[in-house]
């Protein structure tokens, strides 16, 4: 993959692109979704290699969505909607079990949308958190109210050893590079809105069209 590791990463950036991501109709921009998507990426790996493994499926994940975003049909992915219209009206989603569509837009699109409740959960607690607060058990509190009913037992465990080797809330805050704790929270509590509300929007397309169990 493109994707460049060394990068500076500033927390802020990647949050501002979630919030490029709506249209005025509160459509969905893939492009922007992706690229918010590969800013928490560089996030993960800045926190260490332990998060590598995290980080591999969710760059795999955008690979895919990269590659419909530029095949033949690229412009019926500019949208989410755009995309779960396209690919049901032509039958290119695997609804009920798994099938000749292991990578459609829906299904790998699914993956990140339940990732990033657990980005949300998580930055909330942050926000709202004492200073004495440990990241990992905010991390995994996280994890157990979203991703983690998704995932096998192997990878619940394998994400709860990778979140002990977080770092404490402010080497934490530091590695996101916005400024100060204060500013760090100021910042969450007005980006984390628009995460929500983009995660809502797309959670309910899915709910609408019944695919939010997509194998
Ligand atoms: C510290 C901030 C972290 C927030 C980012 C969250 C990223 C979540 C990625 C979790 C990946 C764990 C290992 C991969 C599991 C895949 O099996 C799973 N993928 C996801 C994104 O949940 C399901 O994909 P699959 O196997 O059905 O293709």
């Amino acid at each position: 993959t493109a994707m460049s590791v060394d990068e500076k990463f500033c927390l802020s950036e990647v949050l501002d692109t979630f919030k490029s991501c709506l249209t005025e109709n509160k459509e969905v921009i893939i492009d922007k979704y992706v690229a918010g998507w590969r800013g928490l990426v560089r996030f993960m790996n800045s926190l260490g290699s332990i998060f590598s493994f995290i980080s591999k499926d969710a760059v795999s994940k955008i690979q895919i969505m990269v590659n419909l975003r530029n095949g033949e049909n690229g412009e019926q992915y500019f949208t989410i909607q755009s995309m779960v219209k396209y690919e049901l009206d032509n039958s290119l989603v695997d609804i009920t079990k798994r099938g000749s569509h292991p990578e459609s837009g829906c299904r790998t699109l699914l993956r990140l949308h339940r990732a990033l409740r657990w980005l949300e959960l998580f930055l909330e607690r942050l926000r709202t958190s004492a200073e004495d607060s440990k990241t990992s058990v905010m991390c995994s509190e996280a994890y157990s109210e979203s991703l983690a009913q998704f995932h096998p037992w192997l990878i619940q465990k394998a994400a709860g050893m990778a979140f002990c080797a977080l770092p404490g809330r402010l080497t934490f805050f530091e590695v996101m590079n916005v400024g100060s704790p204060e500013q760090v929270v100021a910042m969450l509590g007005e980006a984390l809105p628009l995460i929500s509300e983009v995660y809502q929007i797309t959670e309910d397309l899915y709910a609408k069209h019944d695919l939010l169990g997509i194998p």
